[in-house]
């Protein structure tokens, strides 16, 4: 049961159940001038988080219950989830009338609304499942979303529209297909968390007002690029082990699932850094549906991220693509990463 909350954005009981749609209207009704369609997006969205969290469910099952061959039981050829989590996130949004066009990390140009849909006024990115090469071994894995307001002239959605500095995002947020399936998202009031019932097939609110605390207990980074890292990054991960004396031993937590690491770090404070290095000097997470969402939800919760010499929200992305070293988390760590990383262009 949600605490009961008697200021700021939530006047619940604890024995009032909150489903995630009666809080996205609920937060709505705080804007006379909404017209519904963002709220709209979040509803589709969460609809489509439930489809994908029963296929990621079943998942070890695929082999088995597909065993006559490549086709499952329902005739289905099997796919990779990654691309069944992309086409039940297209499927689910294309046709509400709210968007204008869409990104995934999984196809390279922009996903077009069908002729026969009306546009709507935003565009979606989003990582359908990410951590997709954890899937074989049970380890949690996430959707990541984006929304961006249509800034390009005409009805079409377009590159424009999604290059944008984070902090323009709308809403953000994630899904993570964990022990038990989690929703986290913000419309910049506030990171909230709801957990997936399968019981009822709803999402209750369970993490109203996310607090990342300001000092980090863990540290989830891939140490076996050290010998790739620039000084400054090993003396910033020298720092967070606490070997240099200045700060206390944070404790090594990665899964190599960024939103597992994320989360885990977001409830009980930690920096998750993937830096550049040598072979890859803008690092590996995407920008736009990796990055910037999480850096929109832990700002909100009062983290901060950064790639080292600006705050990821600011930015200008100049590729729908494009990567970015990334260090998000608890406030003081990052603080550290922007102190130690200023001068490491
Ligand atoms: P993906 O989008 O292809 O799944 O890659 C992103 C994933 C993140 O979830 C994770 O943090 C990172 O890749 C792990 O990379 P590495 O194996 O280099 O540590
Ligand atoms: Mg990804």
């Amino acid at each position: 049961m949600p605490p009961t909350r008697t200021s700021g954005t939530f006047a619940h009981t604890d024995t009032s159940v909150v489903t995630i749609d009666r809080f996205i209207i609920e937060q709505e009704e705080r804007y006379p001038e909404a017209t519904g369609e963002l709220s709209g997006i979040l509803y589709d969205l969460a609809l489509a988080a439930k489809m994908i969290a029963n296929k990621v469910r079943r998942a070890g099952l695929a082999d088995i219950l597909g065993a006559a061959g490549s086709d499952n039981v329902q005739g289905e050829a099997q796919q990779k989830l990654d691309v069944i989590a992309n086409e039940i996130i297209v499927k689910a949004m294309d046709h509400g009338g709210r968007l204008c066009a869409m990104a995934s990390e999984e196809e390279e140009e922009i996903i077009a609304i069908p002729p026969q849909f009306r546009r709507g006024k935003y565009v979606l990115l989003f990582d359908p499942l990410d951590g997709s090469s954890n899937i074989d071994v049970n380890v949690p894995v996430g959707t990541i979303f984006s929304v961006l307001r249509k800034v390009s002239p005409g009805t079409e959605g377009t590159v424009d529209d999604m290059l944008q500095p984070g902090h323009q995002q709308v809403a953000a947020g994630y899904v993570i297909y964990g022990s038990s399936t989690m929703l986290v998202y913000t419309t910049g009031q506030g990171a909230h968390g709801f957990t997936l019932d399968p019981s009822i097939g709803e999402f209750l609110l369970s993490h109203p007002d996310i607090r990342i605390p300001p000092k980090g207990r863990y540290l989830s980074v891939n140490d076996a690029y050290e010998q790739h890292w620039t000084e400054p990054v090993r003396a910033l991960m020298r720092r967070y082990r606490g070997l240099d004396g200045q700060r206390e031993a944070m404790n090594v937590r990665y899964v190599g699932s960024l939103v597992a690491d994320f989360h885990r770090n977001l409830l009980g404070g930690g920096l998750f850094a993937y830096p550049a290095n040598t072979k890859s000097p803008t690092g590996k997470l995407r920008l736009l549906y990796e990055c910037n969402p999480l850096a929109f939800i832990v700002e909100q919760a009062g983290g901060a991220s950064t790639n080292g010499q600006q705050r990821t929200l600011d930015i200008v992305p100049t590729k729908l693509h494009e990567r970015a070293p990334y260090f998000i988390g608890s406030k003081d760590d990052v603080a550290i990463a922007t102190a130690m990383l200023a001068t490491d262009a």
